[in-house]
């Protein structure tokens, strides 16, 4: 059962599209206490066994007990565990034990989840303003709560058949002939591969839909030569538009107002990648149209896919920060010359100035530091939403939905037969409607491929279920055997790239020894493509969970509830990726019968059935393990070099004699 209360004045985010009455509430919400006096806040008592799901993109384990998350996206590339913000904001939690209760708290500004975090057992979730929706849903299990939650934010995006073919991505490619080269290194070393990213060089100047006619001379021409070889070229487009006389989009979004407005209503100003750029208004539905109609100008030249980037947004630093810097520089300047040398060798700071002549004070160091993705710039910019002037640190979380928003709808009127490939780094829930996302800059570390693993689920819950993160890690230098056994997880998430970032070791498949390894990894995922498009589908049309934590499926199983490094997938598969340096296997927890499953590196498959309970399984860096759920199978196919060429005819059936598998079909 669904419950919609409101508090306040309410911002209408779009997240959930059912149509559904606001409840009184006479005597509460029937799930903890909530107080409107000082701001929002919700809380609620935690039974010892009480276990929180949710959250989506965010920090941590599966179940969210014992810390806090904020709900503010932030462009912050480093994901330590003390991270309480990343860059979406998925406000849905289900809290799970003696009863099942799903709480989305449709409020687009920052949120805070204390989920035992100030005190152990005391769940707080609070906002700065009583103008909110709640919706409170209760059910059997938290599985069924979540499904439930889906259906009221409406069906989550498809991606096309090909997005599920693997991709790889590298900010530091910059011509078509870098280009040509990642696809030569696939092709010749016959690893299977449908995609290769386009990161900002591709632009001209870092200006949304241009390309560089140096770099890439004949744009179409290259486009259509990679699809001759069964690429999808997917470009990036950055939130931030470039401020250049004579650039279209530029003056267009000026002269129509379609550009975030100071409170003065001149238009506001911040540096990101091109430069001075203005951001696109993109909750102001006009604007959002005009925005996304511009995707057409790389539709034209024969891309089929997009990944949206820095739409928190990221800032790098404002008009108004620079001269608050200045200003500081200027105080300062004047302090120093009312002191007179002398007494300014006198003072400590002066003495440092004399020691080392780029000393700055405190001062200015310290706005210096606070220039990128200041809070303060948040408050100076603002929306136009039906005529009313909304300050965007009020609807923060809302723009990188918005823009993939803007692409999603316009990309349906360009080609409405036609799938196209879509996601975001940002994103709030609806968004899932549009696009997929990816978890941005992770690291090249181990614990971020468990990381990745626990966010899956989460994400699933909240709408997203075209997602992966970037294998092999994006910041710092991997390594063979790291790539290795991200990628053995990568097999299984819908989104399957390696991309890494500027200055870090190439870690393209075939940079590193024994390549053969990396093309059995990557062969495995295209031999289960029919069967995990088929899963994703099912999951997408049934609003369903194409990933699970165990707890959903064994709910009174305390072990499996617990078990936070293996997943449910489908409802035929179990995954226990090997995530940790050194090791030759690892330890699994089986709920229940199952058939382990490995993919050995000469093509050929290991069965065993194993008992419930708690098994070590060996895993060497060039196998694939997965489980196969008492009574179920699976297709499997050929390897094929591209998903265009998967060959049907192909396929066997694995797992338990006798059982069968329908397979769903675009
Ligand atoms: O400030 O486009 O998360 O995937 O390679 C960095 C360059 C901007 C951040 C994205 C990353 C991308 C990078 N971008």
């Amino acid at each position: 059962m669904v419950k919609k209360y409101v508090f306040g004045n309410p911002f209408e985010t779009d997240a959930v599209t059912a149509k559904i009455e606001i409840s009184e509430q006479t005597g509460g919400i029937g799930c903890g206490s909530i107080s409107t006096e000082n701001g929002f806040c919700f809380r609620y008592q935690m039974d010892r066994d009480d276990v929180i799901y949710g959250l989506g993109e965010a920090n941590r384990g599966i179940n969210k007990r014992g810390y806090q998350y904020i709900s503010k996206c932030s462009d912050d590339p480093n994901h330590t565990e003390e991270k309480t913000s990343l860059y979406g904001a998925h406000n849905f939690i289900v809290i799970s034990g003696k009863q099942n209760v799903g709480l989305f708290f449709d409020y687009p500004s920052n949120l805070t989840f204390d989920i035992g975090y100030t005190k152990q057992d005391l769940l707080t979730v609070s906002c700065e303003r009583a103008d909110l929706y709640l919706y409170v849903i209760t059910g059997e299990s938290a599985y069924d709560v979540t499904k439930q939650f889906r259906k009221i934010i409406g069906k989550s995006y498809i991606a096309p058949k090909y997005a599920f073919g693997f991709g790889q991505s590298r900010w530091g490619y910059k011509t078509a002939e870098d280009i040509s080269n990642v696809v030569k290194g696939y092709r010749d070393n016959q690893i299977p591969i449908d995609m290769v990213y386009l990161d900002i060089d591709y632009m001209q100047d870092y200006k949304d839909f241009t390309v560089n006619p140096e770099r890439f001379p004949d744009f179409p021409k290259f486009v259509q030569g990679m699809k001759d070889q069964e690429i999808h070229l997917i470009p990036i487009i950055d939130a931030g538009v470039k401020i250049e006389d004579g650039y279209d989009i530029y003056e267009e979004g000026v002269e129509k107002g379609y550009f975030c407005k100071r409170e003065d209503g001149s238009d506001f100003v911040a540096a990101v990648w091109p430069g001075w750029t203005h951001f696109p208004d993109v909750l102001n539905p006009a604007a959002r149209e005009w925005f996304g109609s511009k995707y057409e100008v790389l539709t034209d030249l024969g891309i089929d896919g997009f990944w949206n980037d820095m739409n928190e947004p990221a800032i790098f630093y404002s008009e108004e920060g620079i001269q608050e810097v200045n200003k500081a520089i200027a105080a300062y300047a004047k302090e120093l010359e009312g002191k007179g040398s002398e007494q300014v060798a006198g003072d400590d700071e002066g003495e440092d100035i004399m020691n080392n002549a780029n000393a700055l004070p405190g001062e200015v160091r310290s706005k210096m530091e606070q220039l990128q993705n200041n809070p303060e710039d948040y408050k100076r910019f603002y929306h136009n939403v039906n005529g009313k002037m909304v300050r965007h640190d009020l609807v923060h979380n809302l723009y990188g939905f918005n823009m993939t928003r803007a692409a999603g709808e316009a990309l349906q009127k360009i080609a409405p037969d036609r799938k196209m490939l879509l996601f975001s780094r940002s994103s709030y829930i609806g968004m899932h409607r549009y696009g997929g996302i990816w978890t941005g800059d992770n690291q090249s570390w181990w614990s971020h491929i468990l990381l990745n693993l626990k966010m899956m689920p989460s994400l699933n819950m909240c709408g997203f279920v075209y997602t992966g993160s970037d294998l092999g890690g994006f910041g710092s230098n991997a390594t063979r055997d790291l790539v290795l056994r991200w990628l053995a997880l990568g097999v299984f998430t819908p989104l399957m790239r390696n991309h890494a970032a500027l200055g870090t070791r190439e870690q393209e498949c075939y940079q590193f020894e024994n390549i053969e390894d990396f093309r059995h990894v990557i062969g495995v995922r295209y031999r289960l493509i029919p069967y995990l498009y088929s899963e994703f589908l099912k999951a997408v049309n049934n609003d369903d969970l194409y990933f699970r934590p165990l707890g959903f499926d064994y709910p009174d199983d305390r072990r499996a509830i617990e078990t936070e490094d293996q997943l449910m997938l489908g409802k035929e598969l179990m995954i226990t990726p090997v995530y940790t340096q050194n090791v030759s296997g690892r330890t699994v927890y089986l709920p229940e019968e199952m058939k382990f499953i490995k993919f050995m590196p000469d093509g050929s498959i290991y069965e065993e059935i194993m008992d419930k309970g708690t098994h070590y399984i060996e895993v060497a860096l060039n196998e694939v393990p997965l489980f196969i759920r008492k009574g179920k199978c699976i297709p499997v196919v050929d390897v094929a070099q591209s998903v265009a060429q998967i060959d049907m005819g192909t396929v066997q059936y694995l797992g338990y004699d006798g059982a069968s598998y329908e397979l769903v079909e675009e």
